[in-house]
């Protein structure tokens, strides 16, 4: 196979911006691949918040799209395949990387489309998770999702389970290619943990326990509010609710209803990530489904213990009893039952906190390094370009 560091690319990096797992994937990508010498175009409507505004080898692409009144849904695909488009013919683009497929690779296929034969990129999808489960499925998408995946000259998954629910969901030819997400555990690390840092959520005698996520009704925002009401109860304890969304104003009037407000801080979506992750005792995942759990893995490689639903790719990324515990999703009060009861366990007992912890920081690092992910997605594009340019040679225009 060629070295994958001798041939530099012009790869174009779509994703949704925002505080949330994909986006924040295809930024980590996007800036490890310019690190190794490819010239990385980002796309989107707003910089996605985890890419520095000026950075070696990497552009930006703001897509615009022009209001009407005509429009009451202004068309965002649209601007997004011109954009691709006329960047792909300034810049030659090797590849369009699209992360989350909706409404990304269907862009890109148009986009495709737009251009002569000798100026088209490959396409590849990365699936994320409730673009298949959720979004995708939907009836006013399933034909287009489908379509699209089938269109894409790759369509990776970040876990065996999306793999799986893809091809049972959308009977797909295209075969879909595990790669799982990554951390970079340097700069997830436990050495921020810091008493000065920690003091402005919780006293030397508390837990801190704490949640990241984008507050959508699938993380299950509020069960985490009731699970760490149970462990109030039990021990001295605190909760540090990261990130917003739809479910914060509920997470808020339901800590205030419980009585619990004035020891739960929300904080909102932070850019310091690892520096408040590294403050917590145990981090909650209660979700209704996850993917793969990209929060629980950065959490894991700050050396804290996770406590999740055994759901989606979970039990891929936290290994039950080990680095923290899986419990049922099936029935939502034994789910926040059983998840208190677990968290109170663990925290009870300081010796096997500290093995937990180890061991999470351990398999973070060990099965979850980005060298080895960067590594497998160059592959990944080098392979389907050799291959589209052995069609192209044979005078296919599929
Ligand atoms: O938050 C997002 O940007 C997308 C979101 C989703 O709903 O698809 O997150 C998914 O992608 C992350 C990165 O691959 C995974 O870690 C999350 O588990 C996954 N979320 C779900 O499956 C609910």
């Amino acid at each position: 196979m060629e070295n994958t560091s001798e041939r530099k690319l012009k790869i174009g990096i779509v994703c949704h911006p925002a505080h949330g797992g994909s986006g924040v994937v295809a930024s980590e990508l996007g800036l490890e691949l310019a690190a190794r010498g490819h010239h990385v175009h980002f796309f989107s409507h707003t910089l996605p918040f985890r890419v520095p505004n000026a950075h070696p080898n990497t552009f930006f692409h703001e897509v615009e799209v022009t209001s009407y009144p005509l429009f009451k849904y202004p068309p965002y695909t649209l601007a997004l395949a011109t954009k691709l488009a006329e960047v792909c013919r300034e810049h030659s683009l090797d590849i369009i990387h699209v992360h989350y497929a909706i409404p990304h690779a269907i862009a890109a296929w148009l986009c495709t489309r737009m251009l002569p034969a000798e100026q088209r990129p490959a396409t590849i999808t990365t699936l994320h998770g409730t673009d298949i489960t959720l979004v995708g499925i939907d009836n006013s998408f399933f034909e287009i999702t489908r379509f699209s995946l089938e269109k894409s000259d790759g369509i990776p998954a970040v876990s065996d389970q999306l793999g799986e629910e893809t091809r049972r969901r959308f009977n797909i030819d295209n075969p879909v290619e595990i790669i799982p997400n990554f951390v970079d555990s340097d700069k997830f690390a436990p050495g921020f943990r810091s008493e000065a840092r920690r003091a402005a959520f919780a006293g030397p005698d508390e837990f801190l326990l704490g949640h990241m996520s984008n507050f959508r009704p699938v993380k299950r925002v509020l069960d985490v509010i009731r699970i760490f009401q149970r462990v109030h109860r039990e021990l001295p304890a605190r909760l540090l609710m990261i990130g917003e969304g739809v479910d914060l104003e509920p997470a808020r009037n339901l800590a205030a209803e419980l009585g619990i407000m004035e020891r739960v801080t929300f904080l909102g979506p932070v850019d310091q990530v690892p520096e408040m992750l590294s403050q917590l005792d145990l981090f909650l995942l209660p979700s209704e489904y996850e993917s793969f759990g990209l929060a629980a893995l950065e959490a894991m490689s700050c050396g804290v213990p996770v406590v999740a639903s055994r759901t989606g790719g979970l039990p891929e990324v936290v290994k039950n009893g080990s680095c923290g515990y899986l419990c049922e999703f099936a029935n939502v009060e034994a789910k926040v039952k059983a998840m208190a009861d677990k968290t109170i366990g663990l925290l009870s007992d300081p010796q096997k906190t500290a093995r937990f912890s180890a061991a999470a920081r351990e398999r973070a690092r060990s099965e979850f390094d980005p060298g080895r992910t960067v590594d497998t997605y160059e592959s990944c594009y080098l392979r389907i370009l050799a291959k589209n340019s052995l069609l192209e040679n044979q005078g296919s225009d599929a």
